[in-house]
């Protein structure tokens, strides 16, 4: 007898092995086509393929399944402006000094400065928050439990949805992105984890080359 409520298994699809392998490959030829591009075009992206892919990251696993996060989504572009100038701002004293010398020779290659004009000119901003305490349900203030871990896989799923449905994107963290708090109106309950980029890339956009070496299979993984 089971001790919790719970429902069958329905969902569950169960692939022929040979179709497990192609699906396998098609996604590792399709991920591999996810750049983090620095030029966005200012072309607009319809709020519901943006509602969808958040619907997505919230189907991810998290701990006791509090789902301890909240995505801001703006495309207000008078908003995306004050997060650009706040951004710049904090962005302006760590490439000036508080980065540091082996931080900033680490991201030489990227080519990466204090100018963040594609927060203003991407259609999408997505401010992606953790929340300490909560909950199942929206409105509890219990302890939430792996809270980093919970949502970074969330933002990993939201990353996927958005390369899925087309679209390019680039994690951004402004250290310190607390400014992202009074911007988006999200209380102290809550910390800001990371912003995402979303839109189409522009005409201009590059990958670094530093950012295509990818490790080998043998470098990241063992099998035992
Ligand atoms: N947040 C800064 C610096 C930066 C840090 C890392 I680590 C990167 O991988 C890329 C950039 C910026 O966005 O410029």
């Amino acid at each position: 007898m089971q001790k919790h409520d719970c429902s069958p298994l329905s969902d569950f699809i169960e692939y022929p092995q040979e179709e497990m392998l192609a699906r396998s490959q098609a996604f590792l030829a399709d991920i591999s086509r996810r750049h983090s591009i620095r030029s966005f075009s200012d072309k607009a992206v319809p709020k519901e393929i943006i509602e969808n892919c958040i619907m997505a990251a919230g189907k991810a696993p998290s701990g006791a399944n509090h789902q301890p996060w909240h995505f801001c989504a703006i495309s207000s572009h008078e908003i995306k402006q004050q997060v650009r100038e706040q951004a710049e701002q904090h962005e302006r004293g760590f490439y000036d000094g508080r980065a540091g010398e082996e931080w900033l020779d680490a991201l030489k290659p990227l080519g990466t400065d204090a100018e963040k004009p594609y927060l203003e000119h991407a259609p999408w901003l997505i401010a992606i928050f953790s929340q300490k305490k909560g909950g199942i349900h929206a409105e509890d203030k219990n302890t939430n439990y792996y809270v980093h871990e919970s949502v970074g896989i969330a933002t990993g799923f939201l990353i996927t949805a958005l390369h899925n449905a087309g679209l390019a994107t680039l994690t951004h963290t402004p250290k310190p992105m607390s400014f992202l708090n009074k911007i988006c109106q999200r209380g102290d309950n809550e910390r800001a984890y990371m912003l995402l980029i979303a839109g189409y890339p522009a005409e201009d956009a590059t990958i670094p080359a530093h950012a295509s070496v990818k490790k080998s299979l043998d470098e990241i993984a063992s099998f035992l």
